[in-house]
C-alpha cells in the first residue's frame, strides 16, 4: 500500500535521533588520528608581527602549521561577487588579521587535550589597527581592511536615482530597518574528519552541501574531483550555516601533510565566532502613494555587512532587492545596494538568507504608511496585494512570481486570530489605561525558493527483495527527507515507505548533486526522485510484460498491491519482489533502476500571512508573545506533519530575531556573544503554542506542485512580531524599535516618548 503525497506520517528518522542513535561526524571511529585545534585571533584588526610556536612544537607529538607551512592560496568569493584580489580569503592569516576568530595557526597533537594545551603555547604578536564593525562607519572608508582595494565596498549596485520617483504621491513615508546580525546556531557544531588513503582524501563533514564541498575542496587543494570523497553522516542542524569552510580546507591539507587521519570538532564558543553569521543588513526605505492608500513607488537603500571577507554574504542583498516588492503591486521600485567588509565574522546565509530582510523592510514600511494615513494595516495590505489573476507576474523589482493568493492567506490568518475582537480588546485596554498593552502585528510575505533555479539529481533502484533505494543530490540536515522523499517514490511505485531507503550525503554513492539551501530540496530533489520513479515504472512494465508474455502496452501497475498485471485482469500478476527476484537470477537486476536530473524553468515563490499578538508591560518594558498564527502556503504538501515541524522551527527562529537574538561587537571589534548566556535564544518556555493554518496553492513550476517550506516560518514571523510590539506602543507615539525588541529596548523607547511628550508640553 503506498504512503503517498499528502499523508501525515511521522518522520521515519526521528526514532534514531530521539533515542540518541544518530551518528554524527564526531562519532566517526578513527585509528591513529591527530586532533587539531586552531589558534584564532583575539584581535579584531591588526598586523601580525610574529608567530612564536617554539614552545608548542617542543611538546611531544605536536605539529604546528602556519600559513607558510601549508602553502595554500587565498580563495576568491563565488563568481557573482567580483572583488579586488586582495579581498580573497587566506585559509590561514599571514600578514593581517581582520576579525576575532580568524585562524592564524593550526596545532595537531595525539589527543584533543594535548592539542588545546599546545595551541595555548603559540604566541602571536599583533600591531593593533583601528577596528570597524558599524557598517555606517565602515562605508566611509576611513579605516580600510584591504588597503590595495582602496575601499571597503565589495559589491555595489547603484539604484537608478530617478528624481521623479515619487511624482504624483500624496504621501511618502521614510524609515529604516536593521536586520541584526544573527547566528545559525545548530545543536551540533561543525566537525571534520579527514583521512588520506592511496592518493584519495575522504573527508567527513557536518555540511548541507556535500557535492559542492567536494568540488571546493578539490579546487583549493589542487586535486582532481575524483581524488575527494565527501561523506556527510547525520547532521544536527545547519540552518543555512553549514557548507565547506576554511577549516575543512585546512583539515584536508593537514591530513595530507601529516599522513595521519585528522579530527576537529569546534567548541560552542569557537562556533559562535568562527562559523559565518547571518543578516547584518541595514535598509533605508521610502514608500510613496496616495492618501487613500494606493502604493505608487518604493525606494530602498541597502547596506549589507559582508564581514571580514566577502563571500556569499555580500550577495544576499541582491536577494533582498529581488523580493523588495513583497506581496504588493508597486509600479516603480528602485533599490541601491552597497555591501561592505568589516572587522567581524564573515556573513553568509542563515535561514531565510536575504529574504527575511526584504519582508521586514516592506512590512515595516506598510505599517508606517498605515499609521501615516490612519488606515487599518490589514486593510492597507489588502488594497495593494498583487491580484490572483495577475500571476505569473514580473514585479518592478525583477522577480517573476509563479502563483499566489495573498488575500486568501491574510483572510484565513485574520479570521483565525479573531482580528476585530483583538482590536476591540486593544482599544478597551487603552481606554482603561491598563499598563498591560496589547499589540497586534500582521505580516504578509512572499519569498523565493530554489532562488537561482537549479536542477537536481535523483535515482531509484529496486532491490532484490522488492524494496527500493532512492539516491538524491539533496541533503537533509534535519528536514525529514528520509520520510518525504520515500513518500514521493512510494506514491509512484506502490512500494511501502518502510521498504524505501534514501541515500544522500556521500559523493561516492550519489554521483552528483547541489545539496540543500534556499528550501529547494523538495521541488527539485523530490521532483527528480518522482521523475526517476516514473521512468522506473515504465521500464518495470516492459520487464513484467516480458516475464508474463504480455503486451507491454496492456500492462498496468496496481499501486495498492505494488504488482503488475494486464489491465482488466488481476491475474496473473507479478509483484516488485517477484520481478526483482527473477531479474536477479538472470543477473539483470540493474535494469530495474532509473536516474534523471530534474531542472525547473524558474524558482518558486511560497507565501503566507502571520499574525502575532503580544502583551507589553508599559512599566517594565517586558514583552510576552501570546499568540502566533501562521498561514504558510508551500503548494502541494508532501507531508503536512513534516511541514508543521518546519514551520514551527522557522517561526521560533523568526520570533527569536524579533525579540531575543543579536550578535554584538564592542567598539574594538570584540564579540559580546561568546556563549549561550550572552547570546539569548528562546526556549519552549518563552514561546506559545503556534496556531498553524494550512493552505495549498500548487505551483505549475514542477510536477509535484511543491514550493519550499523550510524557511517560510522565519520569514513571516519576524515582521509580524516586530510590528506587534510597535503596535502595542503606537498610541504612545512610538514609531520604530530596533530589533531585538526586548525589555530594555522597549523600556527605553517608552522612556524616550515620555521625555519627548514632556518636552512638547513644556
Ligand atoms: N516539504 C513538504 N511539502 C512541501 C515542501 C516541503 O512536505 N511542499 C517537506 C520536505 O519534503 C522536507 C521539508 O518539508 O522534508 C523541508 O523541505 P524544503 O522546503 O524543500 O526545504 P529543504 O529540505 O531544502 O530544507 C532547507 C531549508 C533551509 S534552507 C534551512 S536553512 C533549514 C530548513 O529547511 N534548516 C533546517 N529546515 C531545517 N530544519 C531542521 N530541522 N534543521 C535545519 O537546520
Amino acid at each position: 500500500m503506498p504512503t503517498g503525497i499528502g499523508q501525515r506520517i511521522r518522520r521515519r528518522e526521528d526514532p534514531r535521533f530521539l533515542l540518541g542513535q544518530g551518528r554524527y561526524v564526531d562519532d566517526t571511529p578513527t585509528e591513529n588520528a591527530l586532533y587539531v585545534t586552531f589558534v584564532r585571533s583575539d584581535v579584531a584588526h591588526g598586523t601580525i608581527t610574529s608567530i612564536d610556536a617554539e614552545q608548542a612544537r617542543a611538546m611531544p607529538g605536536v605539529q604546528v602549521f602556519t600559513a607558510e607551512d601549508l602553502g595554500l592560496h587565498p580563495t576568491p568569493p563565488p563568481p557573482m561577487i567580483q572583488v579586488h584580489e586582495s579581498m580573497n580569503r587566506p585559509p590561514l592569516a599571514s600578514e593581517k588579521v581582520r576579525y576575532v576568530g580568524e585562524i592564524v595557526a593550526a596545532v595537531a597533537a595525539e589527543s584533543r587535550e594535548a592539542s588545546v594545551d599546545a595551541a595555548e603555547l603559540v604566541v602571536v604578536d599583533y600591531d593593533p589597527l583601528p577596528a570597524v564593525t558599524d557598517i555606517r562607519e565602515v562605508v566611509k572608508d576611513e579605516v580600510l581592511l584591504f588597503e590595495p582595494s582602496g575601499s571597503n565596498t565589495c559589491l555595489r549596485i547603484p539604484g537608478a536615482g530617478d528624481e521623479n520617483l515619487f511624482d504624483g504621491c500624496d504621501v511618502v513615508i521614510t524609515g529604516s530597518n536593521e536586520s541584526p546580525r544573527l547566528l545559525a546556531l545548530p545543536i551540533e557544531p561543525r566537525s571534520t574528519v579527514a583521512e588520506w588513503k592511496d592518493g584519495k582524501l575522504t573527508i567527513r563533514l557536518s555540511t548541507q552541501t556535500p557535492h559542492q564541498d567536494k568540488a571546493g575542496i578539490a579546487g583549493t587543494l589542487g586535486l582532481e574531483p575524483e581524488q575527494v570523497r565527501v561523506i556527510a553522516p547525520d547532521v544536527g542542524g545547519g540552518f543555512g550555516g553549514k557548507g565547506f569552510d576554511v577549516e575543512d580546507i585546512l583539515m584536508g591539507a593537514i591530513a595530507r601533510a601529516t599522513g595521519r587521519p585528522c579530527r576537529w570538532t569546534e567548541t560552542r564558543s569557537e562556533h559562535m565566532v568562527a562559523m559565518h553569521h547571518g543578516r547584518a543588513q541595514w535598509a533605508d526605505f521610502e514608500l510613496g502613494g496616495t492618501r487613500d492608500g494606493q502604493f505608487k513607488a518604493l525606494r530602498v537603500k541597502l547596506l549589507q555587512d559582508a564581514g571580514a571577507y566577502p563571500g556569499i554574504g555580500a550577495f544576499l542583498a541582491v536577494l533582498t532587492q529581488m523580493m523588495s516588492s513583497g506581496v504588493y503591486d508597486i509600479p516603480k521600485i528602485e533599490v541601491d545596494i552597497t555591501s561592505v567588509v568589516s572587522n567581524s565574522t564573515p556573513i553568509g546565509p542563515v535561514r531565510g538568507a536575504g529574504r527575511p530582510e526584504a519582508t521586514q523592510m516592506i512590512e515595516r514600511a506598510v505599517d508606517m504608511y498605515a499609521a501615516e494615513i490612519g488606515m487599518d494595516p490589514a486593510e492597507l495590505r489588502r488594497k495593494n496585494f498583487i491580484a490572483n489573476e495577475k500571476f505569473p507576474i514580473q514585479t518592478a523589482a525583477g522577480a517573476t512570481y509563479d502563483i499566489g493568493d495573498y488575500e486568501g492567506a491574510l483572510d484565513r490568518a485574520l479570521q483565525h486570530a479573531g482580528y476585530q475582537d483583538l482590536r476591540r480588546e486593544q482599544e478597551e485596554r487603552r481606554a482603561n489605561r491598563s499598563h498591560m498593552l496589547l499589540g497586534i502585528g500582521v505580516s504578509v510575505y512572499v519569498e523565493i525558493t530554489n532562488g537561482i533555479g537549479e536542477g537536481e539529481f535523483g535515482a531509484v533502484e529496486v532491490t532484490q527483495d522488492g524494496g527500493a533505494i532512492v539516491r538524491t543530490g539533496s541533503f537533509s540536515h534535519g528536514q525529514g527527507h528520509e520520510t518525504t522523499f520515500a513518500q514521493i517514490v512510494s506514491q509512484r511505485t506502490g512500494i511501502d515507505v518502510e521498504n524505501i531507503q534514501v541515500v544522500a550525503g556521500d559523493t561516492d554513492r550519489v554521483p552528483r548533486g547541489t545539496g540543500t539551501y534556499g528550501s529547494k530540496s523538495t521541488q527539485i530533489g523530490g521532483a527528480a526522485a518522482g521523475q526517476a520513479s516514473e521512468i522506473l515504472v515504465d521500464r518495470a512494465k516492459q520487464l513484467a510484460a516480458d516475464a508474463l508474455e504480455a503486451n507491454p502496452e496492456d500492462m498496468m501497475l496496481d499501486l495498492d498491491t505494488g504488482s503488475f498485471h494486464v489491465t482488466g485482469s488481476a491475474q496473473p500478476s507479478l509483484g516488485w519482489a517477484e520481478l526483482a527476484g527473477r531479474l536477479h537470477e538472470d543477473g539483470r537486476l540493474t535494469e530495474l533502476s532509473a536516474e534523471t536530473d530534474f531542472k525547473p524553468d524558474q524558482p518558486t515563490f511560497p507565501f503566507g500571512a502571520h499574525v502575532a499578538v503580544v502583551e507589553v508591560d508599559a512599566e517594565t518594558g517586558s514583552v510576552r508573545l501570546q499568540r502566533l498564527i501562521a498561514c504558510d502556503d508551500a503548494g502541494t504538501l508532501i507531508n503536512p506533519l513534516v511541514a508543521d515541524g518546519q514551520v514551527h522551527g522557522g517561526v521560533a527562529a523568526g520570533i527569536a530575531q524579533a525579540l531575543y537574538e543579536e550578535v554584538r561587537y564592542d567598539s574594538e571589534g570584540n564579540p559580546q556573544h561568546g556563549n549561550l548566556v550572552t547570546y539569548c535564544i528562546p526556549t519552549a518556555a518563552e514561546l506559545p503554542s503556534f496556531e498553524r493554518i494550512e493552505m495549498e496553492t500548487p505551483t505549475p513550476v514542477n510536477p509535484l506542485g511543491a514550493k519550499g517550506i523550510g524557511e517560510s516560518g522565519t520569514i513571516g514571523a519576524t515582521p509580524a512580531v516586530h510590528n506587534a510590539v510597535i503596535d502595542a506602543l503606537s498610541h504612545l507615539g512610538v514609531r520604530h524599535l530596533p530589533m531585538p525588541a526586548n525589555g530594555e529596548t522597549v523600556w527605553r523607547a517608552i522612556q524616550d516618548t515620555k521625555v519627548a511628550n514632556a518636552q512638547v508640553r513644556t
